[in-house]
């Protein structure tokens, strides 16, 4: 691995944010996330390899909060760390288009704090030529109808990373569905499948935001 890749791996899985930022303390005085990846761009690295970097870190942390050995404080560092990451690839997936293909309306389900992978979903969605209307994190099944009836030509897309919320996942596709029955539904996230989707009834899965872009583009207005 390229060593400004490593690097900002290891920002991210240690929640360095930046230079001034004081922790993690072994760290303190030394380039973070911000500034590496400004470095790594200079350096013509591609932001695909940056952000798989911010993966690999992700899944590290995650790991160790698994095993006990790190607590929901050094997960909030790790999401700074690579939302500040994140910040700077924004530009890349955010290829402006002249006419939107559609709208697509994205939230992560009620009871569910976890927006990068949602926020990865929406800049690559909208880098493809979509409208994104984001409602953000924790939102109840409720807030996804009302915006539905403003925007009755969407296709709506559920995050959750929680398998406590795949429930509150399929409480929104049901309600959603009740009053919209032609509305499509893709729902992503860590522990979802396409055998989860299928029994929530929605009508697709995507492990991925490229997935998330292969299925709207089946549904192209026109
Ligand atoms: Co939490 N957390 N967390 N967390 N967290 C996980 C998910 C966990 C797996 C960690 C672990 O135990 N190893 C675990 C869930 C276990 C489970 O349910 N199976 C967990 C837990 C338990 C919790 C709390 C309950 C901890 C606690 O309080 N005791 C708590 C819950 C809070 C809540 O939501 N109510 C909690 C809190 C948090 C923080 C707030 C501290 C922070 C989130 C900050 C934020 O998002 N702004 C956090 C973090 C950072 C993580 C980990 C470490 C990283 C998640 C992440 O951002 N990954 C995570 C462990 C892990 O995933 N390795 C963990 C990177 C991101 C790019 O990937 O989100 O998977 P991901 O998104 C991917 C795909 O899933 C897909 O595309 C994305 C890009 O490739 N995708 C879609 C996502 N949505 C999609 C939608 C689509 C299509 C594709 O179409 C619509």
């Amino acid at each position: 691995m390229n060593e400004l890749i490593e690097r900002i791996s290891i920002c991210v899985e240690r929640g360095k944010v930046n230079k001034t930022s004081p922790y993690p303390k072994d760290l303190a005085g030394q380039d973070g996330a911000d500034e590496l990846t400004r470095q790594a761009l200079d350096s013509n690295l591609g932001p695909d390899s940056i952000l798989q970097a911010c993966n690999v870190g992700m899944m590290k942390i995650g790991e160790r909060f698994g095993r006990n050995e790190v607590f929901v404080p050094e997960l909030l560092m790790a999401a700074k760390a690579m939302n500040a990451v994140m910040a700077h690839l924004k530009p890349f997936f955010k290829a402006g288009t002249v006419k939107a293909k559609g709208k697509f309306l994205l939230g992560t389900v009620a009871g569910d704090l976890h927006d990068i992978g949602k926020n990865l979903v929406s800049m690559v969605v909208e880098g493809n030529g979509w409208q994104v209307i984001d409602l953000g994190v924790d939102v109840k099944p409720g807030k996804f109808i009302e915006k539905i009836k403003e925007n009755p030509d969407c296709i709506v897309g559920l995050s959750a990373l929680l398998t406590t919320t795949m429930a509150s996942m399929s409480k929104t596709v049901k309600e959603i569905k009740e009053q919209f029955p032609n509305i499509k539904i893709i729902v992503g996230g860590a522990p979802l499948s396409h055998k989860a989707a299928e029994q929530m009834g929605a009508d697709g899965y995507a492990p991925d935001p490229q997935g998330a872009v292969e299925f709207l583009n089946e549904f192209i207005a026109a």
